[in-house]
């Protein structure tokens, strides 16, 4: 048996071997499975079905896939799925991605009036010889794979505060950080809470392979065409099976100025915990922005190979669930940087 092979014998990865000495390192045994996903309100019902399949010995792809569905069938949910908020056109239109421990990507944008963007998504990856498939080609393609176009018909809520933003038909992409988030946070145009909650999940299974899934239908509002984060890897979402997997919520325009969940993924790769990998992300958020950060929100959360966890925002009020050990899942709140 060599260095190696000894090493991970005793459970101790191979990113062990390149960065040992630093935090990150330890010889804690690896905690699996384990998922976590982005606003704790959503959390606690999206990581039950990942949850069970992760339990089951199932794979973190399958997991992560099922687990934000619950999200993106949810009519109530603002900021996911066909009941979400629409552009300024009155509009829904759905960004999602998936990537799992093999670099095997799936994304779709701009998507409409398909009810699992997710699974259109997961197609792409597995049916097409492409990574990303954008608006009306997205929903030929869904259509060809026999999903069925859903109505226009905006959601009640969706209807309400859609009605409310056109008297002003203002858009600024600010984020109340005072309030709580969560889909069932108040919605009102005033504090732009509608803008949040989108669901990044990331999962490791007990096969110890790492996957993630990010969906939602943006930012309220946006102008007609407009793609955040989400569905760009590298942005919204990224997975190394070797070290770990990132995902973010927040102003999808700040995530993809960085690369920021490629970026955390990378700061694990150095050796820095997820929690510290999120940090130093935000930070370049904070430091490069030509934006005044004041009112913008960033989330990422981060998931190595032992099953270590963490956080960080730019503002407070960004929490997250984490499901695991007994399958309760548990409420985290994200550290962050500023206070105002
Ligand atoms: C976007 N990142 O479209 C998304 C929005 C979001 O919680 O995360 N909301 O920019």
């Amino acid at each position: 048996m060599n260095r190696r092979q000894l090493l991970t014998a005793l459970g101790i990865s191979s990113l062990a071997l390149s960065f040992k000495g630093r935090s990150y390192i330890s010889n804690k045994p690896i905690k699996k499975p384990i998922v976590l996903s982005t606003w704790y309100n959503q959390s606690v019902t999206a990581n039950s079905p990942a949850w069970k399949i992760l339990y089951r010995n199932g794979t973190a792809l399958d997991a992560v896939e099922a687990g934000v569905q619950v999200s993106e069938n949810d009519l109530e949910n603002c900021c996911v799925g066909l009941g979400g908020n629409p552009d300024r056109d009155g509009i829904v239109t759905l960004d999602a991605c998936l990537m799992d421990h093999q670099f095997q990507i799936g994304s779709v944008a701009a998507l409409e009036q398909i009810k699992n963007p997710i699974q259109i998504a997961r197609l792409v990856m597995e049916k097409t010889p492409h990574v990303m498939l954008v608006g009306q080609g997205a929903q030929q393609f869904a259509l060809q794979n026999g999903f069925k176009l859903e109505g226009l018909q905006l959601s009640d809520h969706a209807q309400k505060t859609y009605q409310e933003w056109l008297k002003k038909s203002e858009y600024h992409p600010i984020i109340n950080i005072e309030k709580t988030h969560g889909p069932s946070a108040p919605l009102s145009p005033e504090s732009n809470e509608y803008n949040h909650d989108t669901i990044g999940m990331i999962a490791l299974d007990i096969h110890g392979n790492l996957s993630g899934a990010c969906t939602t239908s943006g930012m309220g509002f946006k102008m007609r065409g407009r793609v955040g984060d989400s569905p760009i890897i590298g942005a919204g979402l990224y997975v190394d099976n070797e070290v770990g997997a990132a995902t973010a919520t927040g102003q999808g325009e700040e995530v993809i100025r960085i690369c920021g969940s490629f970026l955390v993924v990378e700061f694990m790769r150095q050796g820095y915990s997820p929690e510290q990998a999120c940090k130093k992300a935000v930070e370049r958020i904070r430091n490069k922005t030509p934006r005044n950060t004041k009112d913008l929100q960033v989330g990422f959360i981060a998931l190595n190979k032992k099953g270590e966890y963490g956080a960080y925002a730019l503002h407070k009020n960004f929490d997250f669930g984490v499901t695991s050990g007994n399958g309760e899942t548990l409420k985290v709140d994200s550290p962050f940087i500023l206070t105002s």
